[in-house]
């Protein structure tokens, strides 16, 4: 039996613009230009790296931990904002027939995403239902790249780790992967990702990966 893991923001949705407009909203309030030439680097890590990256950029330094984490909380509710309305239009391209032809070939699948909103945002795109295991941010302690979310994933499936492939648009997801004993397919950035087993250019591409999984 096999599994494939996917990622979720950069490979099934692309949450990502909201998470970076949110991180923009956050930074123009403390009195800076968050840039899009640093996004890719909250990639895949959690809220409060991802805060703290924000904060490097724009040379914050000595907030207390509560004050972090209530810069953290207002990010989110920004972001909760933001994809409210998020629907199946943004599901990104190839992945519906992507996982028909891995169900067709008796795959099972799961999520394993940092987002604590992993869950929720896979219910908007109404496809909870085709997930054999949802795991997200709030089911793991130790973000990526940190293998636990992915072999939570494994382990619910109950699939052992070296019969699963993650699909992952972000560097640390692609460490997480590999240190967690399993086959990894980048998508996006060849140069960013050669860590990955192959890389694809879009998510367009993956269902012609079937074949070699
Ligand atoms: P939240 P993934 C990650 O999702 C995002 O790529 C990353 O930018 C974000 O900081 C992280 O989730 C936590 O998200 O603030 O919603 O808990 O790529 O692992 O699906
Ligand atoms: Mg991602």
């Amino acid at each position: 039996m096999k599994a494939v893991i996917f990622d979720l923001d950069g490979v099934v949705v692309d949450t990502a613009k909201y998470h970076y407009l949110a991180w923009r909203k956050l930074a123009g309030e403390l009195g800076f230009e968050f840039d899009i030439s640093h996004n890719e680097r909250l990639k895949g890590v959690s809220r409060m790296e991802s805060l703290n990256i924000v904060l490097e950029t724009g040379g914050v330094k000595g907030l207390t931990e509560e004050e972090k984490q209530d810069l953290a909380d207002r990010k989110n509710r920004y972001y909760l904002q933001m994809i409210q309305g998020i629907g199946e239009s943004e599901i990104l391209p190839g992945i519906p027939e992507f996982i028909a032809g891995l169900k067709e070939k008796g795959y099972k699948i799961a999520l394993g995403s940092a987002s604590k909103s992993g869950g929720m945002i896979l219910e908007k795109l109404k496809l909870a239902g085709v997930f054999d295991a949802i795991v997200d941010g709030n089911l793991v302690a130790r973000a990526k790249p940190d293998p636990q979310v992915f072999v939570t994933a494994a382990e619910f499936l109950k699939i052992p780790c070296e019969n699963c492939t993650v699909v992952e648009d972000a560097k640390a997801g692609i460490e997480a992967a590999k240190a967690g004993g399993m086959r990894c397919v980048g998508v996006g950035n060849r140069e960013m990702l050669k860590a990955a087993d192959i890389v694809v250019d879009s998510t367009a591409e993956l269902k012609g990966l079937i074949e070699v999984l």
